[in-house]
C-alpha cells in the first residue's frame, strides 16, 4: 500500500483508516521504519494545518493519540532488544514542555537498540534530571524539547548537572569526557546545541541512536 495513504489518513485524522493501513503494511512484511517515516510526514501536515489555523489543539492531541497506537503496533513488529546493555540513557522532555510524541519515539529507538533508558517523562524539573543522573550514572543525558522556551530549560538542566559535578564543564573544542548530553526535538539546530552546551544534537530518533553508538565506540578507544 502506498505510503501516501497513511500520511493522508493521519493528516486527515482518520483514526480507523490510519490504523488499518498501518496494520496491513506491517502484516505484509514492510519495514516498520518506513511506516514510522510516514507517521512523521503525516504529523508534519497536521502541524502545518495547526499553524494555518485549520486545526486546533484537540486535533493535535488526537493525531498524537493515533501515532501512539500505531507506534505500539510497530513496536510489536520489531525484533527483541539485544541482551547486553549497550549503554545507559536518562531521557526526558525538559521543564515547561509537555510534548512527548517525539520523546517516546526516542525512548523506543534507544530501547530497541539495546540501551537501558530511564524515561523521566515530560515537563521534567531540573532537579529531577540531577537526581536521576546521580542515581543512574548514565552514558548519555538525552533532553527533548519542542518549544523555543525549552532551550532555556535545557541550558538550565546542563548548568545544574555541571554545578553538581555530574558532567564535565563544556569544552568548545570537543566532547565532554564521561557522561554526554544530547538534545533533540522540533526546532533544534547547532546554534541551539551551542547555547545549551550540549555535546550533540539530532533531529530524529535513529540519528540519536547512531550518535550515541559513535560516542560509546569513541569511549572504548579512549
Ligand atoms: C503535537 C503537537 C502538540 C501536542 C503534543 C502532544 C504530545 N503528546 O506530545 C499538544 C497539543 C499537547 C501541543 C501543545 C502545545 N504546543 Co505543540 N505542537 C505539536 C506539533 C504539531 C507536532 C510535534 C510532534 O509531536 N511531532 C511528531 C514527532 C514524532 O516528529 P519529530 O519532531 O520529527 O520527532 C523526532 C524529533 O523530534 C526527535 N527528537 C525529539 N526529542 C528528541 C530528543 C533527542 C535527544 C533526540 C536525539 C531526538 C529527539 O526524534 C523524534 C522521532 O524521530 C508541533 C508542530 C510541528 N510540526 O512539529 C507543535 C509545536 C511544537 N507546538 C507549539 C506550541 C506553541 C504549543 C503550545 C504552546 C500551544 C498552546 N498555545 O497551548 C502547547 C505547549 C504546551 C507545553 N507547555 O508544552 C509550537 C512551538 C513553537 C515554539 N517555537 O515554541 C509548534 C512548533 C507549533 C507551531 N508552529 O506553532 N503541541
Amino acid at each position: 500500500m502506498a505510503s501516501d495513504e497513511l500520511i493522508h489518513a493521519l493528516a486527515d485524522l482518520e483514526e480507523e483508516r490510519a490504523i488499518q493501513i498501518a496494520e496491513e503494511r506491517l502484516d505484509s512484511g514492510e519495514d516498520p521504519m518506513a511506516v514510522l517515516d510516514d507517521l512523521k510526514a503525516g504529523m508534519a501536515i497536521v502541524g502545518d494545518r495547526y499553524e494555518a489555523e485549520d486545526y486546533f489543539i484537540p486535533d493535535l492531541m488526537y493525531a498524537g493519540d493515533i501515532i501512539e497506537q500505531i507506534s505500539q503496533l510497530i513496536q510489536e513488529e520489531l525484533p527483541e532488544q539485544e541482551e547486553d546493555t549497550l549503554g545507559t540513557v536518562v531521557l526526558g522532555t525538559v521543564k515547561d514542555d509537555i510534548h512527548d510524541i517525539g520523546k517516546d519515539l526516542v525512548y523506543f529507538m534507544f530501547d530497541l537498540n539495546g540501551f537501558k533508558v530511564h524515561d523521566l517523562g515530560i515537563d521534567v524539573p531540573v532537579q529531577d534530571f540531577v537526581d536521576a543522573v546521580e542515581e543512574h550514572d548514565p552514558d548519555i543525558v538525552a533532553l527533548s524539547g519542542f518549544l523555543t522556551a525549552a532551550f532555556d530549560s535545557m541550558q538550565e538542566t546542563v548548568d545544574a548537572l555541571e554545578e553538581a559535578g555530574l558532567i564535565e564543564e563544556f569544552d568548545d573544542d570537543g566532547l565532554r569526557k564521561g557522561t554526554k548530553v544530547m538534545i533533540g526535538g522540533g526546532q533544534i539546530t547547532d546554534d541551539v546545541r551551542m547555547y545549551v552546551r550540549a555535546d550533540g544534537y539530532e533531529t530524529d530518533a535513529p540519528g540519536g541512536v547512531k550518535l550515541a553508538k559513535q560516542w560509546l565506540e569513541g569511549a572504548e578507544v579512549a
